[in-house]
């Protein structure tokens, strides 16, 4: 049971990484410490979490629910509970291309819902009158207090809170700009404010203006269609997922307050893998109890709700939201050319959103995660929790406590609350078959665990970028460089030629395809030159750095796939003026390379067959490797022995990581003023005093000729360490960054 779809790009960038620094490992075992990861499927949270008491599993992967907290807080439970703030989303999707939800046209509101313009329309007022009456009969106080006992935080606008409040400003929502003259047939509501606070009456006065009426009296209980006098509205249909006890919980209130309004509602609770089907791929339905997983870039406004992203099978978009000013400000986010355009940009297309009100937000968890106590390394994610890359390339059994572990040997058992639907690098579509294959593939850039918004070089396949611009009017341009130590599964290196053909190929797929085709949509070309893959994009976007960081494939396996399967890939050019281009991209999805065996290694001529390994085992360069899937109960991976990453690489990351969100005294022994630090992996008092000492200097102020290795422990000199946010001055931004982490440990 899960109910979460997934933009391919949050997790990608979340999940992939590995170190580089400049330190000589203490040793050099190259992968994750633990040689096997046994991912246990379950269907609800529930049983998972059961099993997370029993020892069957070692950690989890959804928000534990308010019972199993109490159960495991005492610190005699055997279970280790971390929390963070989701970067996620629940919502009650809504269909605005059918009556009632809404019209099977594009909306300019300042034409169409305008009574003085020629181009009124008088159906798209009441839909959007009908939205707004679903948005009043939703009760997110009652969901978040009765549902989620309080470990969740309502959402007003599209941008997950708390988690990414920088992004958004609710404010707006309430000023004076925010109200609105509807014009109905059964006379005008003023709707003031755009937090549409539960009022069952304020839902009422508009569908009666609407036009949504009874006949009056107890013999008609339902409220008629204003597009066929004299008849009941149609049934909606209302998909809730069995999933998630939470959303299931959340969608049988709404149908039950739209039935004591005398809206007709079907619902139909039901498996995930249905509500897919018939929400996103056929469009049949009116609501939908849906919910996403993001990341910190915010551009999945532009992905999720722009109307160029609707209008086919697969769509992101499947609310088929169209609505002009959206659309232009949407577009603003998407390609922004500095931050404060961004952020001027976002405010405005969440206010828009909340206006014309396409879906209806719910609330984005107060997540606790969990895992045995006894694991060592485990690193609590910003957004996302403790089931993640860093964990499970650093995860180690130890015996402190002296009690032996339930399972195998070696192994780290990780539930999941859901089934893969499918583990396909181009086309999945799930948080789960994502969750399982960004163990298993690397990409061009890395993040910091603890600061989701820094990138770090060296820590993922591109040892180092230059962000610069081409063309008039400036678009974006990036050169990576290639690191020259990583390997395929099937042992070959990564190169160059790799990655451009990843890139290029996956926008060739095109929507409805490729998941990730909002991340590489906007690759004008490529060229290569040496061990520097040169990025050109057809717009200027602050975005850019991550769309081309999506999953790396060996170019050789699906060359070879595409000729065995005539899928019409053609490839010309050489380093400069290269295409590529796929003539039937839907054959794509009929590759299932999780059990399929079509690439020979070996390349023997004349056999079209495979060399009897299953091709997800050969394909990608993660440090997991495939080992199995077995339909309803388990996926086994195996670490990658050739990964370029070292264990004690992901540590000194690890501690890097944790350095550049506030650990001024991440280094045991001398620090880079040579002054003494005890390593704590904590932020506390100590980093806060450090950052002070050297408050209001910068790197001039640095005696001895500026070597930085003599010892400077005194007040009012410049302090490396204590510089954050890498600006070469330690001042309050750097006091602000630790602040913000005060109390953080980095487990
Ligand atoms: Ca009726
Ligand atoms: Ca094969
Ligand atoms: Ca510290
Ligand atoms: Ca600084």
């Amino acid at each position: 049971m899960k109910l979460k779809s997934v933009i391919a790009l949050p997790l990608m960038i979340a999940v992939i990484s590995m170190m580089a620094f400049g330190f000589p490992p203490a040793y050099a075992a190259n992968g994750p410490k633990t040689s096997k990861l046994q991912i246990n499927i379950y269907n609800d949270p529930t049983t998972e979490s059961w099993a997370l008491d029993r020892g069957d599993i070692d950690i989890n992967d959804w928000p534990v629910s308010k019972d199993f907290i109490d159960m495991w807080s005492p610190s005699s439970s055997a279970v280790a509970l971390q929390t963070y703030y989701e970067i996620g989303k629940m919502e009650f999707d809504i269909y605005n291309w059918r009556w009632p939800t809404g019209v099977p046209r594009t909306i300019n509101p300042a034409t169409s819902y305008n009574a003085t313009s020629p181009g009124f329309d008088q159906q798209a007022v009441q839909a959007w009158a009908f939205r707004r009456a679903l948005a009043y009969l939703t009760n997110k106080p009652r969901y978040i207090t009765n549902y989620l006992k309080g470990y969740g935080y309502a959402m007003e606008t599209m941008v997950p809170m708390p988690a990414s409040a920088g992004w958004t400003n609710y404010a707006s929502l309430t000023n004076a700009s925010a109200t609105d003259v509807m014009y109905l047939p059964n006379g005008n509501v003023t709707v003031t404010g755009y937090i549409y606070t539960y009022n069952p009456t304020k839902a009422a006065e508009l569908l009666d203006a609407a036009n949504f009426t009874k006949l009056g009296g107890e013999s008609d209980l339902m409220r008629n269609d204003p597009l066929n006098p004299g008849h009941d509205l149609a049934s909606l249909k209302f998909y809730i997922r069995i999933d998630d006890p939470n959303r299931r919980q959340a969608g049988e209130d709404l149908a039950a307050e739209m039935t004591a309004q005398g809206i007709p509602v079907t619902k139909i609770i039901t498996e995930r893998s249905v509500c897919f089907y018939q929400v996103m791929v056929l469009h049949d339905y009116s609501i939908y109890t849906g919910g996403w997983s993001l990341t910190s870039n915010i551009d999945y406004i532009y992905d999720l709700y722009n109307s160029a992203m609707s209008g086919y099978a697969y769509d992101n978009n499947y609310a088929w939201f169209r609505n002009s000013l959206f659309d232009y400000w949407s577009a603003k986010v998407k390609f922004a050319p500095d931050i404060p355009s961004l952020a001027f940009a976002a405010i405005q297309a969440q206010w828009y959103a909340a206006k014309y009100i396409p879906i209806i937000e719910l609330w984005a968890a107060k997540g606790v995660k969990a895992y045995r106590k006894g694991w060592e390394g485990v690193v609590n994610m910003e957004g996302f929790g403790t089931d993640n890359i860093w964990s499970f390339q650093r995860m180690l059994w130890t015996d402190g406590a002296g009690t032996s572990r339930n399972g195998p040997p070696d192994t780290i058992v990780y539930g999941f609350k859901s089934d893969i639907s499918a583990m396909h690098i181009i086309c999945s579509e799930w948080l789960w078959d994502w969750s399982a294959l960004g163990l298993m593939y690397d990409s061009l850039v890395g993040g910091n665990p603890y600061n989701l918004a820094d990138r770090v070089p060296g820590n993922a396949l591109a040892s180092a970028w230059t962000i610069s611009t081409w063309d008039t009017p400036a678009k974006t341009k990036i050169t990576y460089t290639l690191r020259t130590d990583a390997k395929f599964h099937d042992g070959s290196p990564v190169t160059p030629d790799d990655v451009r053909f990843s890139l290029m190929f996956t926008k060739a797929c095109g929507s409805g395809v490729a998941w990730n085709y909002a991340a590489a949509m906007n690759i004008d070309h490529i060229d290569l030159s040496g061990n520097n893959i040169i990025v050109y994009f057809n717009v200027l976007s602050v975005f850019a750095l991550d769309w081309a960081s999506l999953p790396i494939l060996n170019a050789k396996l699906w060359r070879q796939v595409a000729t065995k399967q005539i899928w019409g890939l053609t490839e010309s050019g050489g380093n400069t003026g290269y295409t590529l281009t796929i003539n039937t991209p839907s054959l794509v999805r009929n590759y299932h390379e999780w059990t399929d065996d079509v690439y020979d290694v070996f390349n023997v001529p004349g056999n079209t067959k495979g060399d009897g390994i299953i091709d997800l085992k050969q394909d990608l360069a993660g440090p997991w490797v495939f080992v199995s899937y077995k339909v309803g109960e388990t996926i086994v991976l195996e670490r990658f022995t050739d990964y370029y990453g070292t264990q004690a690489g992901v540590d000194t990351y690890i501690n890097k990581a944790f350095h550049y969100v506030g650990d001024v005294n991440y280094l045991g022994g001398y620090g880079a003023n040579n002054t003494w630090y005890t390593a704590d992996t904590k932020i506390d008092l100590t980093d806060l005093t450090l950052i002070g000492k050297a408050g209001g200097t910068d790197s001039s102020m640095i005696p001895w000729g500026g070597d930085i290795t003599h010892p400077a422990p005194a007040w009012n000199f410049y302090n490396p360490d204590a510089d954050l946010t890498k600006d070469n001055a330690v001042n309050v931004y750097d006091l602000f960054t630790a602040g913000k982490s005060f109390g953080k440990t980095a487990g």
